[in-house]
Parts: C-alpha cells; sequence; structure tokens
C-alpha cells in the first residue's frame, strides 16, 4: 500500500487527548497516516530569523511530522501576505480588500519552492501526495520541475471563484498554470468545479472532456468535488460528555427561560457578523417580544491578528454589539453576549446544545463546518434549528436548514422569527434530515473519497 503525504500549511497533531483538542479535520487526516505510514509536512509555526530548507522530523506513533520554519520576510510576504491578504479576499469575492503587491507574490512562490525542496527527500516513488489549501498552490509544480512523478491531489478549502473575480490577480495565469501541476484536483462544491472548469476553458485555452477530464497547459488532469465533513458520531457523543453537560447546565441556568441564539466563527470579515448583528437589531426592532427573550451568543476568537482588516472587524463588532446592548438591554437580560475567545471543542458541543437557534451567516464559505457541528450536538427529541447561508459550501448538502441570503438583512430576520417559533415536529423533522446528511457525509467519508480517486488517476509526469 503507498504511504500518504499530506502538506499543509500548519501541521496539527492530536495530542494526547486528542479528540477533546484537535478538530475533526486533524484527527481524520492523521489517522489516514497512521494507517499508510504516512508524513505530514508543514510550517512548523516558527518565525526565525533567516529559514532554510532544513527539516525538523519527530515520529508520533507510525506517522513522521517534518516541519520547516519561515523567516520573517515569508511570514510576511507568503502568509500575511499573498496567501491571507490577497488569495483569502479574492477566493471570497472580496475585491475590495484584496491586496495585490509582487513583492507577496514572490514570496509566495519562493516559500511554495522551499516547501517542495525540503520535502522531496523524504518521497519515495509510490507515494500518494495530498497538498491542501491556498497556501500551498505551487508547491506541485516545483516537486514536478524537480522530477518527482508521484501522483499528487490538492484540495482548496474555500471557494473557488467566477472567472472574471480570478482574473482581477494579475498573476492568475501563473497560479492556474500551477494547479495543472497536480493529477487530481478537489474543491468543496459543485459550483467551485463548474468556475474552475469555465476558467480553464475560457481563459487558459483549455479542453474540457466529457468524463471530466480538463487538459491545459501540456497537461491533463481530473478535477472533481469532496464535500468536507465531520466527525457526526463524535460530535454528538461529545454533547452528552461531563464537560459539555456542565456548559449546558451553566448555559440554561444563565438563560433562566430564554432562547439563546447562538454564533461561532473565527473572527473573520467573510463570516459575515456585522450584518449578522445588524440582523439581529432588527429582529429585536421589529418583533419587539424577542425583547428580554431571545440573547444571541456570538463566539468569536481572533484570528490573524496581524492583518490589518482583522482588526478592523474586531472594532466594529465591540461597537455593534455595544450600540445593541445599550439601546435594548435591561437590567436582567443582555441582547448580545459577544465572547473573543476559543473554547474547548466538547464546550462548544455544550453551547451548541444549549441553544435553541443557530445563526450560521458567511457571506462565503468554502464549506462550514460549524453549521454541521451544530446539528451533530443537537438533542434529538428537542433539536435546535439551524439558519445557514446560501452562500456557505454546506447549503448545497443541509437544504432542510432555513436558508437565508445574508445581504438581504429582512430575508435573515425573517429566517431567525420563524426558527425561534418553529414547531416541535417541524425541527425534528428538519433535524433528522439535516443529520443523516452530516452522519453520512462524514470527515472519513471525505478522506476516503479524495484518496481513493487520487489513486485511481493515472500517475503523475514530470512537467513537459
Ligand atoms: P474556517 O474558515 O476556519 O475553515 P469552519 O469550517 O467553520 O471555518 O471551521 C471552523 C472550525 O473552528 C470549526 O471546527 C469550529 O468548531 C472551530 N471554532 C470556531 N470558533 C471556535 C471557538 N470560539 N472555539 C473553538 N473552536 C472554534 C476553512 C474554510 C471552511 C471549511 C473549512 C474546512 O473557510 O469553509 O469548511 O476550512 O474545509
Amino acid at each position: 500500500m503507498s504511504r500518504l503525504i499530506v502538506v499543509s500549511n500548519r501541521v496539527s497533531v492530536p495530542g494526547p487527548r486528542d479528540k477533546a483538542t484537535a478538530g475533526g479535520l486533524a484527527v481524520a487526516l492523521y489517522s489516514a497516516l497512521r494507517k499508510y505510514n504516512g508524513v505530514w509536512f508543514g510550517w512548523s509555526g516558527e518565525i526565525v530569523d533567516s529559514a532554510s530548507s532544513q527539516v525538523e522530523l519527530q515520529y508520533s506513533d507510525s506517522v513522521t511530522i517534518a516541519t520547516t520554519d519561515l523567516s520573517h520576510e515569508d511570514y510576511e510576504e507568503y502568509y500575511n501576505g499573498f496567501a491571507n491578504s490577497a488569495l483569502w479576499p479574492l477566493f471570497h469575492y472580496r475585491i475590495d480588500l484584496t491586496a495585490y503587491d509582487r513583492r507577496f507574490d514572490k514570496g509566495y512562490f519562493r516559500v511554495n519552492a522551499r516547501f517542495a525542496h525540503a520535502l522531496a527527500p523524504l518521497l519515495q516513488p509510490e507515494d500518494l501526495v495530498w497538498v491542501h489549501d491556498y497556501h500551498l498552490i505551487a508547491c506541485g509544480e516545483e516537486l514536478r520541475r524537480m522530477g518527482c512523478e508521484q501522483r499528487m491531489g490538492f484540495f482548496l478549502h474555500i471557494p473557488f471563484p467566477s472567472s472574471q473575480v480570478l482574473m482581477t490577480l494579475p498573476n492568475h495565469r501563473a497560479l492556474a498554470r500551477a494547479l495543472f501541476a497536480y493529477d487530481l484536483i478537489g474543491f468543496q462544491t459543485l459550483p467551485d468545479l463548474r468556475a474552475f472548469q469555465e476558467y480553464v476553458v475560457h481563459e487558459a485555452d483549455g479542453e474540457l472532456s466529457d468524463d471530466g477530464r480538463l487538459t491545459a497547459f501540456g497537461r491533463t488532469i481530473r478535477a472533481s468535488f469532496f464535500p468536507i465533513g465531520i466527525d457526526a458520531e463524535e460530535m454528538a457523543e461529545m454533547a452528552t460528555s461531563p464537560e459539555a453537560m456542565r456548559h449546558f447546565s451553566r448555559m440554561q441556568r444563565s438563560m433562566q427561560g430564554r432562547k439563546l441564539v447562538i454564533g461561532v466563527d473565527r473572527l473573520d470579515y467573510t463570516k459575515g457578523l456585522p450584518a449578522r448583528l445588524a440582523a439581529f437589531d432588527r429582529l429585536l426592532e421589529s418583533y419587539p417580544d424577542n425583547r428580554g427573550n431571545v440573547t444571541l451568543l456570538q463566539i468569536a476568537p481572533s484570528s490573524r491578528p496581524d492583518v490589518r482588516d482583522y482588526v478592523d472587524i474586531r472594532e466594529e463588532l465591540e461597537a455593534a454589539s455595544g450600540k445593541i446592548n445599550g439601546h435594548f438591554a435591561d437590567f436582567d437580560w443582555v441582547p448580545v453576549r459577544y465572547v473573543n475567545r476559543s473554547y474547548a471543542r466538547r464546550s462548544l458541543a455544550g453551547l451548541y446544545r444549549a441553544s435553541q437557534a443557530a445563526l450560521v451567516t458567511p457571506l462565503r464559505d468554502g464549506m462550514n463546518l460549524v453549521a454541521k457541528e451544530y446539528v451533530a450536538a443537537q438533542d434529538p427529541d428537542d433539536p435546535g434549528v439551524l439558519i445557514l447561508s446560501r452562500f456557505a459550501g454546506a447549503a448545497r448538502q443541509l437544504e432542510a436548514a432555513i436558508l437565508v441570503n445574508p445581504h438581504d438583512m429582512d430575508d435573515v430576520v425573517e429566517g431567525l422569527q420563524r426558527a425561534l417559533h418553529l414547531a416541535l415536529p417541524e425541527r425534528q423533522e428538519r433535524w433528522r434530515s439535516l443529520m443523516d446528511n452530516v452522519t453520512s457525509q462524514d470527515v472519513s467519508a471525505w478522506r476516503d473519497s479524495f484518496v481513493e480517486t487520487l489513486r485511481s488517476v493515472p500517475a503523475g509526469k514530470k512537467l513537459a
């Protein structure tokens, strides 16, 4: 059996209490690595004065953990720069926030090439190489230049934008060419796949064959969609763990019979947080019966604090929640509880279960795992209601949620008002349908279907 090599910007090895701390994705990848005696390669998280292709190796179970450092310059240009100030906003359709800089561009390709040079000596001829996400699009191309002929796959966790949006990036062609170094490209949803195919056919003089193969830049590759899932069984178990139940009871006591609506997101402008707070404000304005009776708990830990737009959004949210509370709060009720920190997964599971509704309203999202976690954590006898943005990849699967357009505030307000008044039989019916999907298309199914497809594609070829 060929080994599996996972390449991602960050390597997150589940610790001894693995499931409590690591996310489902880390656990699922790690268990595949254990099965196939694999290697997990990525950035160590360390920023040093001058970086090299030197790799630190650690061995855990039968898995090799291989990490390399970034220099300050790499971190600025590759990570904060091209990946998070250009690709992230652009791929989420935020051309207005996309900061393109040729220096970032060079840094991105330099770090991708260095990762490839550091990884290549660890590879064996039969290995399957699986590269993850927008940070490392160009890694496969450099491996091919070095003569690597292994099967290589790439999975994009974020949306793939339409051609017109992608083409605002000055070096879009170099990125597309880099993608063609892989043998298989995986997207989250059919619309992402279609957007890529359209770009290839119309902007890269490529061809799409009837069986789905794509030819361009002198290579023929496969591209498909593989919606990522969660470990649903584990989340359901965690939701009734003692730690979850402690959080559940504490929350219930503090709510004193009022309804709780939950939002859990990394603090990111793609998650639609200011619009969500504005919708909650309008709910209280338009439907006064909710005053004193409903609270929004928004959990949003800071992420990417070195990027200016992330500092701005934090300030915006603090101001917005303060304004709503100033306007509506009473001596014994606060409408918005805004918490800028993260929680252990078991605690989060208890809070999901204590909430009568979840507002998952990103403006764009590759998939959105919070929506699936919320579903899996519910009490089957008395489930809460999921209100989900149509622009999250998850909306393609979770059709039994109340689907809303986050750009249309009244749609969100009405969706939320409806969710808060849904009768038990309808809540149960919707939840069963959602849970069927979350369980059958879980993270192991996602992982296995990508790896099996990669195993079945023709072996990789050097670049022409
Ligand atoms: P993210 O943008 O990070 O992921 P998401 O899919 O929602 O978005 O995953 C976030 C994860 O972080 C969830 O597992 C959630 O439980 C956890 N989390 C968030 N806030 C937390 C908190 N306060 N405390 C503890 N945990 C918290 C990217 C893409 C998504 C895609 C995933 C996976 O942007 O669209 O679904 O990758 O492919």
